[in-house]
């Protein structure tokens, strides 16, 4: 990735010949473009660079890109299967050389700023593999349809990010006793370009922001991060809404309420306290509205993928992942006949905490004909995913009911 790529600058200034270069071909038809027009292939028409082709594309404005859950099957999610969820657009001007880190907010005893190379050194680098979820993954599922991306189950990743524990930061800033919250700000921009705008601007409870795992990281399974998934610096907080992961980051601010950046407001990100039928209309208030924290028990088949056909004899090998937020998974079952009879699954230990856990199983169908194989998760507290689509709420967030997948032995 080029280290100080200034998109607009770079438009102004090049000539032809350097924009072919870019390009990697010539313009045919250049001297019929009109002047200042921006080729789409610079147009943030990139998203895809380097993505599966597999990949589901939910709207280039902005970008959001799902994985179908087959695609999932990897124990670390490689860079071109993870899902994209951008707000708004990505920066225009990312420059790695002067890019910095600004800790303040009313809770730091005094704002201080980092230079890229001085949280590198500064500080111990930790690695962990993390789960972040779309607080909206699996939305489509709501009936009535709930607004925002109808996303299957492909809105989550879990990659090993490597970065520097936001604890030790904020122990080196000095931070005041009535610190309550942390809020991200990253440097894209809003989508009607107004600079005064936040895209997404989210936080935590200090509690989660100060756990081993909440880290600030500059690097994703070994490489820099890409572009769209937060270059050069990110905040990563596994097991709750990936919204609190802000991308682009260039400060954090210590606060002493609960953070009230853009996406914090309304009912974004937030559940009803009590259930809420389709229509109804509920005050947006902290009254009737909880902020999400913790995600909810989950799993996934990602192998094999829906409609498999296989042979009447053979025993199908399935395997998937499960995670639940804060928690651990501590049982794996799979059904082939509708959730009358349940067969406990191999289950391995997460990599870290807050790592999706891996599971496999064998399964023999007693004749030919259609199967389901369902797939259902349980965490520690005993929580287990619900075989139906979970209570409706107006953002349509956290469905987390088992997955199903269709099987044809003949
Ligand atoms: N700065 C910034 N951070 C952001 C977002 C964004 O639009 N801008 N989107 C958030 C949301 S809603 C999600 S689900 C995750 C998606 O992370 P990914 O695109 O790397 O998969 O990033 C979060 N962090
Ligand atoms: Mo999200």
């Amino acid at each position: 990735m080029n280290s100080a790529f200034d998109r607009r600058d770079f438009l102004k200034q090049s000539s032809m010949v350097a924009l072919a270069a870019a390009m990697g071909t010539n313009i045919v038809f250049a001297s019929k473009m009109p002047k200042g027009y921006v080729p789409l292939l610079f147009d943030e028409k990139d998203a895809l660079k380097g993505k599966n082709l597999e990949m589901i594309v939910q709207g280039d404005k902005p970008w959001n890109v799902e994985s179908p859950v087959h695609l999932l099957d990897d124990r670390i999610t490689p860079v071109d299967k993870m899902f994209i969820r951008n707000n708004g657009l990505i920066p225009e001007t990312i420059d790695v050389a002067s890019w910095t880190l600004t800790i303040d907010g009313e809770s730091v005893k005094a704002p201080k700023t980092y230079t890229l190379a001085e949280l590198k050194k500064k500080f111990k680098p930790y690695t962990y593999q993390l789960v972040l979820e779309c607080g909206g993954n699996g939305r489509s599922g709501f009936q009535p349809q709930a607004s925002g991306n109808q996303w299957g189950q492909g809105a989550v990743h879990c990659a090993e990010w490597t970065g520097v524990r936001l604890k030790d930061v904020l122990a080196d800033v000095g931070i005041k006793g009535d610190a309550v919250y942390i809020g991200y700000h990253g440097k894209d921009q809003h989508l009607s370009k107004d600079p005064k705008k936040e895209a997404i601007s989210r936080g935590v409870p200090m509690s989660k922001a100060l756990e081993d795992e909440t880290i600030i990281a500059w690097q994703l399974n070994g490489k820099d991060i890409p572009e769209f998934h937060g270059y050069p610096l990110r905040l990563v907080i596994g097991g709750w809404p990936a919204s609190v992961s802000g991308k682009w980051l260039s400060r954090i601010s210590v606060r002493n309420k609960v953070h009230d950046g853009a996406k914090m407001e309304g009912h974004s990100y937030k559940v009803p306290k009590s259930p809420v039928s389709p229509g109804e209309d509920v005050p947006q208030t902290d009254e009737y509205f909880k902020i999400i924290e913790s995600m909810p028990v989950k799993s996934l088949i990602t192998f094999p993928k829906s409609g498999a056909m296989i042979a009447s004899d053979a025993e199908l090998a399935l395997r998937g992942h499960a995670w639940a937020g804060d928690r651990a998974i501590k049982k794996m079952e799979v059904s082939i006949d509708f959730g009358a009879t349940w067969k406990d699954c191999k289950l391995e230990a997460p990599a870290n905490r807050l790592a999706w856990q891996h599971w496999s199983a064998k399964v023999k169908f007693p004749s030919k004909g259609y199967y389901e194989v369902w797939a259902k998760a349980t965490d520690d507290k005993g929580n287990a995913q619900p075989m139906v689509i979970p209570a409706w709420n107006p953002g349509g967030y956290l469905n987390n009911a088992c997955e199903r997948i269709a099987v044809k032995v003949g």
